[in-house]
């Protein structure tokens, strides 16, 4: 019952923020300029913000920082800090996972680009 419960929960989250029903991810520019996709459980940088800048993921899910922008990004959590899971630091190409176990809303912003923040919720 739990299970299914979180599932309408984050595909009214999905509907409501746009990070699609299949996708789960929010639209990043692609090498061509055109609009692409970013992956389900991902968090896509772009030239100054992260897309989707809000996500919602079960417990124990691994939720990928992927950077495709050549910009180059710096992650950090904001306290507190969800257990286990440690700062991105300088990324300035490809992808990080970080596994979030525990309940809450934990914020993150990068620390180069002014207003550039995100959250990862788990219900
Ligand atoms: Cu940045």
């Amino acid at each position: 019952m739990r299970k299914i419960g979180l599932l309408v929960l984050c595909v009214s989250v999905s509907a409501a923020i746009g990070c699609g029903g299949s996708s789960g991810g929010g639209y990043i520019t692609g090498p061509g300029g055109g609009n692409t996709v970013c992956p389900d459980n991902t968090i896509c940088m772009t030239g100054s913000t992260f897309s989707p800048a809000s996500l919602t993921v079960a417990a124990g899910t691994i939720v990928s920082f992927t950077n495709n922008s050549g910009v180059l990004h710096h992650p950090v959590f904001d306290a507190p800090v969800a257990p286990g899971v440690t700062d991105i630091g300088d990324i300035s190409s490809g992808t990080v996972n970080r596994t979030f176990s525990k309940s809450g809303t934990w914020n993150f912003h990068c620390t180069i680009h002014a207003g550039m923040a995100g959250s990862v919720t788990v219900p």
